[in-house]
């Protein structure tokens, strides 16, 4: 890709929204040229800014990895992490106090797997991965996926971390349910990979809706809606507020739409511009799609200002402003 196209294409630089570092060996990389001016691959993208997980997703690729291996341990980061409340250990409760997690994880075949609900399982990416390669079956959800979690040898863990429940008790006090923008628990991560090969996997992990009602599953582990892969077109995902995607099949509907021609930007912005059009008079929550095509090309798009997404490739390491829907 030429120099000049790269920083035009890359608003983050003008932004100044690359690390330091990153950028110092950006400027030291050799610029490479390809005929039709795509990034080289692989790549792996995921939604907010969540380096430490496209980084262990880099390491992978770089070594030779899949795309599966590179989200599945890229998401794991974040699920791991017990600062991040949206994901994992350390996700908020619903409204009884529970942690309940959902994630799904979808190959390039076309094979999937997803947890919906479970509890006591730190790494429910992990369990979904299972559930698609062990079992003849796409979704477990609650106490099914936990017996089978732990007949899989995965280990019975408390993930309501201190600071949560404290969190949960504030919250008991007035008991009011409404996500504010960008500020509610907006950390679930979504990731899309394409390895040295070309075949594309993604992931998608998730606490959900802090304090939501017990039993809710959002969009996270929905095949379609928060994750959809398919391998000779590319992948989407999805962060927000879960019923709207549900509402539109929002990841399935863009990778439609870059079936039909659509650049990944264009199609994120198609796919949030009908969930407007689902809720014309009410636009106080935010969504946030990623996608990648076959090519190695990005976009990424939002109802509200806020929202970004992490890129890296070979020629960077970058945290993307995503364009908005609204202004302001
Ligand atoms: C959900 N989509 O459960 C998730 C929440 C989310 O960043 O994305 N938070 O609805």
């Amino acid at each position: 890709m030429k120099r000049r196209k790269f920083l035009r294409n890359s608003s983050t630089v003008a932004a100044g929204i690359v690390s330091a570092p990153i950028l110092a060996s950006y400027k030291e990389m050799p610029q490479t040229e390809k005929a039709d001016n795509a990034p080289v691959l692989p790549i792996a993208i995921c939604t907010w800014d969540f380096g430490n997980a496209t980084a262990k997703a880099w390491e992978v690729l770089e070594k030779g990895g899949t795309a599966l291996d590179a989200v599945h341990q890229g998401v794991m980061v974040e699920e791991n992490d017990i600062n991040n409340s949206t994901v994992g250990n350390g996700g908020r409760p619903d409204r009884d106090g529970n942690v309940t997690l959902d994630a799904c994880i979808m190959d390039k075949d076309g094979n999937c797997g997803a947890v919906l609900a479970i509890q006591n399982i730190a790494n429910p990416i992990s369990v979904a991965r299972k559930v698609m390669e062990e079992t003849p079956h796409v979704m477990l959800a609650g106490k099914g996926a936990e017996q089978f979690a732990y007949e899989q040898g995965f280990e019975k863990t408390n993930l309501l971390t201190e600071e949560s429940k404290q969190a949960w008790e504030e919250w008991k006090k007035t008991s009011k349910y409404k996500p504010i923008i960008n500020i509610e628990n907006h950390d679930t991560i979504g990731m899309l990979a394409i390895d040295a090969d070309g075949d594309i996997a993604g992931a998608c992990t998730t606490s959900g809706m802090a304090y939501k009602m017990a039993g809710r599953v959002g969009d996270s582990p929905i095949i379609g809606a928060g994750l959809f892969v398919d391998n000779e077109v590319g992948g989407a995902t999805a962060t927000g507020v879960g019923e709207e995607v549900v509402r539109t099949v929002g990841s399935f509907l863009i990778v439609e739409l870059m079936r039909q021609g659509k650049s990944p930007q264009e199609a994120c912005e198609e796919g949030v511009k009908r969930i407007i059009a689902k809720n014309k008079d009410k636009q106080d929550f935010q969504i946030g799609f990623i996608a990648i095509n076959k090519k190695g090309e990005t976009g990424g798009y939002c109802i509200h200002p806020g929202f970004t997404y992490r890129t890296y490739t070979k020629e960077g390491h970058v945290n993307n402003p995503s364009d908005s829907y609204l202004k302001s």
